[in-house]
């Protein structure tokens, strides 16, 4: 037996859960999704990850076929049929099946689909040394043309940027706005630390608004730090003090070069570490627990 998957109201084994070539999920990649953790047997920050999957299906204009109180039950369930006690949710919700042009007209019901499994994004050993990056040529995408705040199905823009990072040599990209303003990574929102303050750039200029982003932003709140959500460019990442990406599968990681530029002292600085650690206390308690 593998996995059980929740797919358009069933709870099916994974060598069932398949969906139609006709998908306009797989076709266009028109449709949206979560990315979530469990951890402990609660499922972090439920509430703003289906907020804002609601938000990117409106942009987008599909009506997801359930309630949030239904869709939030399928998930509990989904978790719990899984026994996932530390893992990760994939909450995928498609277009559905259509016929071979772009209209989603002619797409009648949207497919929803739940898998709780696991999720490794970088090595351990990166967590402890911190990361390399580079800044890559793919932009992040425009908000004129698909805003970065939609969690979409059309993840090529990031995936083109991780194949850039990658053929550098490292595991992580760092993507600009057309104007080089630093936007985010290919799975991750940017923080600086310079002079005591926090930095990261608006979500207007091309990036998600991650909900790890949120919880380092309310910590560092919570410790008096000042906080400056404001566009800065490469000058501003070379010559931090500290650096760090966040996001639900690389949770908080220090980077310790950009672009080749150590940055402080090239090791993971203490402020990054503090609030590394105190994320990692708030993940066990703040969520939607799973009764098994
Ligand atoms: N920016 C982008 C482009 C993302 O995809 C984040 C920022 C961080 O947001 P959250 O809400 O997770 O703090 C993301 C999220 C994967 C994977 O499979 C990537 C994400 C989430 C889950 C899985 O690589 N990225």
């Amino acid at each position: 037996m593998g996995l059980t998957i929740y797919l358009d109201g069933q709870f099916v084994d994974q060598k069932d859960a398949k969906i139609s070539v006709f998908d306009h999920g797989l076709l266009y990649g028109d449709g949206v999704f979560e990315g979530i953790r469990v951890y402990k047997g609660c499922i972090f920050r439920w509430r703003q990850h289906l907020d804002r999957l609601y938000d990117s299906a409106k942009y987008i204009m599909l009506d997801i076929p359930l309630s949030k109180d239904e869709l939030t039950k399928a998930t509990v369930e989904t978790v719990r049929r899984n026994g996932v006690r530390d893992g990760y949710i994939r909450l995928v919700v498609t277009r559905g099946v259509g016929d071979l042009g772009l209209s989603p007209r002619k797409c009648p019901k949207p497919t929803v689909f739940i898998i709780a499994s696991a999720i490794t994004l970088y090595p351990k050993e990166m967590y402890e040394k911190g990361l390399e990056i580079v800044t890559v040529p793919t932009q992040r995408n425009l908000a004129q043309a698909l805003n970065a705040r939609v969690k979409s199905l059309n993840y090529l823009n990031n995936i083109l940027a991780k194949i850039e990072g990658l053929n550098s040599g490292v595991e992580e990209a760092l993507m600009l706005d057309s104007n080089g303003f630093v936007a985010e990574c290919t799975g991750d929102n940017i923080f600086l630390i310079k002079d005591g303050a926090l930095y990261t750039p608006p979500v207007y200029l091309g990036a998600l608004k991650g909900v790890t982003r949120g919880c380092i932003m309310e910590i560092a709140r919570q410790e008096g730090m000042e906080i400056h959500e404001e566009p800065f460019t490469r000058f501003e990442v070379y010559t931090a003090d500290e650096c760090f990406l966040t996001g639900t599968a690389a949770e908080a990681i220090p980077v310790v070069k950009v672009d080749a530029r150590p940055i402080g002292d090239g090791k993971p600085g203490p402020t990054t570490k503090r609030l590394i650690e105190r994320f990692r206390k708030m993940t066990a308690t703040d969520g939607e627990m799973v009764d098994y």
